[in-house]
C-alpha cells in the first residue's frame, strides 16, 4: 500500500526566514508506520521546494498513491484543504487524511468547507494513523473507522468524532524515519549547516492563556534523552545535520532528563559536530543558573526565550519590576555563559498603545539579547484568551493567523501603524545590533553566528518576505496608511471542539476542584481559586509552577 505525505506549501515570512526545514511530523509518523511493515513510503515537500500546485498534482499523478497525508496548523489550513481537493480531482482512489493542530479542534468546521477531506487525525498521529493504515490495508476501512479512536469524518450529512484517542504513553517506542527526506535541501543559514527538529519532550505543565500547544499534547512527557541522541547522532552521521532545535514546547522543565540529554550529548562527543538551539522560560533559566554551563558544552548555542508575559501580555504581572528583572537576569546569566540569546514579544492586543510598543523595544534594547522577535498576538479558536475576547476578535481568515499580521486591531490605532511601529522596532534594534554589536562582539563561532543570523534577516528583507511586507504593501513608514493585509472576510467562526479533549492540567483541576467540594467550607474555597486563577500568568516568561519531578514522572505514566 503506498502512503504519500504532502507538506503545504504555505508561507508567512516570519520563524521560516531562517532557513528551510524540515517536517518533523512527517519523520516521526514514517518511523511508526515502517516499524508496523508500511514501508512504500513518499514525501512530497511543497513549501521547501516552492512547488505550485500543477507540479504537486503531476508528482500524485505520478506516484498513484493509496492515501495521500497532509498537514495542518491553523494558517495552511486552506492551503491543506486545498491540496487534498486537488487529490480528489487527479488521484480520486487516494484516502485523503489530514492531521495537524488545526483539524484537531475545527474538524466540524473543516470538514463542513471542506467535504473532500475523508478523514482527520485528532492529536498525536503516530498510533492512530498506523492503526487506520491498517484497517485502509485490509480494506476494512470504512466498516470499522468507527472503532478506530481519535478520528472525524463524514458520515452522509453528518460529522462524526469517534472517542478522543489516548495520549501516547511509550513515547520510547517513537522511531522516527528522517531517511525520507532530501537533506541538501534543509538548511540553515545562520551557520549554512543541515538542519532537524527531533522531539524529545511532548507537551507542557503550563495553562498560557493565548497558548495552544498545553491543550493540543495534553500530557507533559518526556522521551528517554539516550533515545534522544541516538536519533540525533544518527543524523549527524549520517544526513550530515549540523544544527537543530529541540520541537518541544519545554525540554527543560524535567531538569533531571535535560541534564541526561547534555551529559551524553559531551559523552558521544557530539558538541564538535552539532550545535542547537531550543525554546524554554525565563525561570527555568533562573533554576538553572549553575547548569548552563554544562549545557553550552553539550552544544546549546541558542535560546529562545518567551519573555512576553513580562513585556506585553497585560496581565496582573506586568507591572511587577521583579518579573522585569527576572528577563534582564536570565538573559545576563545566558550571555554569561555564552549562550545566544532570541528574546520574544508578544504585541497586538486590543489594549496595545504607541507606549506599550515603545517599552517593549526599551525592554529589548536594555536587557541586549542577540536577537528580539515582536510576535503578533494570534487568537487560537482553540484557547482560553480567544473565548474572553469575544466579538474583539473580527478577523477569521486563519491563512493570516501566523505571528506576522495583525488579527486584531488595537482601540489605539489601525493596523498600518501597528505593522509600522512593530517594524520600528525591528529597524532601530538591528540597525543598531549591526553597526555596534554584531561584527565586534567576541570571535570565533559567537561571531560568525552573529553574522549569520544578520545575512538571514538581510536576505528575507531583500526579498520583502520578512513578516510578508511584499504581500501586504509595506515600504516603510511613508507606506503605512495604505497596507492591505487582504483579509478575506467572507471567512467566518466556527465553534472550536474541546469538549472531549481532556489535558492533565484539566483533570488536574477537577480533581482539585473535588477535594475543594469535600471541605465544609467549600464555596468560599472555590470562589477564592477562581479568583486566584485568573491572577495568575501563566506565560512562558512568568508564572510561578514548577512541577516537582515526582508530579512529572507520574505525568508521564498516567
Ligand atoms: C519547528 C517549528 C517550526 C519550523 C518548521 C516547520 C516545519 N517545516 O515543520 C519553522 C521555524 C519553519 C516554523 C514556522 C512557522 N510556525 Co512553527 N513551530 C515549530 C514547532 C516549534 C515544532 C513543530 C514540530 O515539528 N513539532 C513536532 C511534530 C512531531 O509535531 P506536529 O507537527 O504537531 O505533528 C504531530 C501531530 O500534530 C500529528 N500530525 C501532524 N500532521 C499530521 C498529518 C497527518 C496525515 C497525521 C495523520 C498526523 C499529523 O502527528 C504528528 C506526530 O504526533 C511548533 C511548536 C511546537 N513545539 O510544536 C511551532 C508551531 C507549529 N508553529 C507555529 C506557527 C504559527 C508558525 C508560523 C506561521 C510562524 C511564522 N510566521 O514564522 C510558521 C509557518 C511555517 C509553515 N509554513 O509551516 C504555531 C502553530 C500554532 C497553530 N495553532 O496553528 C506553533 C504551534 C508555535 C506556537 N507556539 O504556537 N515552525
Ligand atoms: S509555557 Fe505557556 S506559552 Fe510556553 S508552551 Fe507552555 S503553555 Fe505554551
Amino acid at each position: 500500500m503506498r502512503i504519500v505525505f504532502v507538506h503545504p506549501n504555505y508561507r508567512s515570512g516570519g520563524a521560516e526566514i531562517a532557513g528551510s526545514w524540515p517536517p518533523a511530523w512527517v519523520a516521526y509518523l514514517a518511523g511508526h508506520l515502517r516499524k508496523a511493515g508500511f514501508t512504500d513510503i513518499h514525501f512530497i515537500d511543497a513549501m521547501t521546494h516552492n512547488l505550485e500546485e500543477d507540479e504537486v498534482v503531476r508528482r500524485l499523478v505520478e506516484l498513484q498513491p493509496d492515501v495521500i497525508g497532509t498537514t495542518a496548523i491553523t494558517p495552511s489550513i486552506y492551503m491543506a484543504e486545498r491540496l487534498l481537493e486537488l487529490a480528489r480531482e487527479h488521484v480520486p482512489q487516494a484516502l485523503r487524511v489530514l492531521g495537524g493542530i488545526h483539524a484537531t479542534f475545527m474538524f466540524k468546521q473543516v470538514l463542513s468547507e471542506a467535504p473532500w477531506v475523508d478523514v482527520i487525525v485528532r492529536g498525536e498521529g503516530e498510533e492512530i494513523f498506523t492503526t487506520l493504515m491498517e484497517a485502509v490495508n485490509r480494506g476494512e476501512y470504512l466498516q470499522t473507522r468507527d472503532q478506530i479512536r481519535g478520528i472525524a469524518y463524514r458520515d452522509g450529512d453528518e460529522i462524526v468524532a469517534t472517542p478522543a484517542a489516548p495520549t501516547i504513553k511509550d513515547l520510547d517506542a517513537l522511531d522516527p524515519d528522517w531517511s525520507l527526506l532530501e537533506w541538501d535541501k534543509y538548511i540553515y543559514i545562520p551557520l549554512n549547516t543541515k538542519v532537524a527538529i527531533p522531539n524529545m519532550a511532548r507537551g507542557c505543565p503550563f495553562t498560557c492563556s493565548f497558548c495552544s500547544q498545553w491543550k493540543f499534547w495534553r500530557d507533559y512527557r518526556v522521551r528517554d534523552p539516550i533515545k534522544v541522541v541516538d536519533e540525533i547522532e544518527k543524523l549527524v552521521n549520517e544526513q550530515g545535520v549540523g544544527f537543530f532545535i529541540l520541537a518541544d514546547e519545554e525540554p527543560t522543565i524535567n531538569r533531571k532528563k535535560f541534564i541526561q540529554f547534555c551529559e551524553e550529548l559531551i559523552a558521544r562527543g557530539l558538541p564538535d559536530k552539532v550545535k542547537w538551539g531550543i525554546n524554554t522560560r525565563v525561570t527555568d533559566i533562573l533554576r538553572d543558573e549553575e547548569l548552563l554551563p554544562l549545557y553550552r558544552r553539550a552544544g546549546l548555542v541558542h535560546v529562545s526565550l518567551g519573555t512576553e508575559a513580562a513585556a506585553q501580555m497585560k496581565l496582573d504581572q506586568f507591572n511587577k519590576e521583579t518579573k522585569v528583572e527576572d528577563n534582564r537576569r536570565a538573559i545576563e546569566l545566558l550571555r554569561n555563559a555564552d549562550i545566544f540569546i532570541e528574546a520574544q514579544f508578544i504585541v497586538g492586543l486590543d489594549n496595545e498603545t504607541a507606549e506599550t510598543l515603545e517599552e517593549t523595544y526599551r525592554m529589548a534594547w536594555d536587557w541586549q539579547p542577540d536577537l528580539a522577535n515582536w510576535a503578533m498576538y494570534t487568537p487560537w479558536p482553540f484557547t482560553p484568551l480567544f473565548q474572553d475576547l469575544g466579538d474583539k476578535v473580527e478577523v477569521f481568515d486563519f491563512s493570516k493567523y501566523n505571528f506576522v499580521t495583525p488579527i486584531m486591531k488595537p482601540e489605539a490605532m489601525d493596523r498600518g501603524e501597528l505593522l509600522d511601529r512593530v517594524m520600528n522596532n525591528y529597524r532601530r534594534f538591528y540597525i543598531k545590533k549591526a553597526l555596534f554589536h554584531y561584527p565586534w562582539r567576541g570571535t570565533g563561532f559567537r561571531r560568525r553566528y552573529l553574522l549569520g543570523c544578520l545575512k538571514a534577516f538581510a536576505k528575507a528583507g531583500f526579498a520583502r518576505t520578512f513578516y510578508d511586507l511584499g504581500k501586504a504593501g509595506y515600504w516603510g513608514p511613508q507606506s503605512k496608511g495604505k497596507v492591505d493585509f487582504h483579509f478575506d472576510t467572507t471567512r467566518k467562526i466556527a465553534r472550536a471542539q474541546l469538549d472531549d479533549w481532556q489535558s492533565m492540567q484539566d483533570r488536574a483541576a477537577q480533581a482539585r476542584a473535588r477535594k475543594q467540594a469535600e471541605q465544609p467550607d467549600a464555596y468560599d474555597m472555590l470562589a477564592t481559586d477562581a479568583m486566584a486563577a485568573d491572577n495568575v500568568v501563566k506565560a512562558c516568561g512568568g508564572g510561578e509552577q514548577q512541577l516537582s519531578e515526582a508530579e512529572m514522572d507520574a505525568a508521564g505514566r498516567a
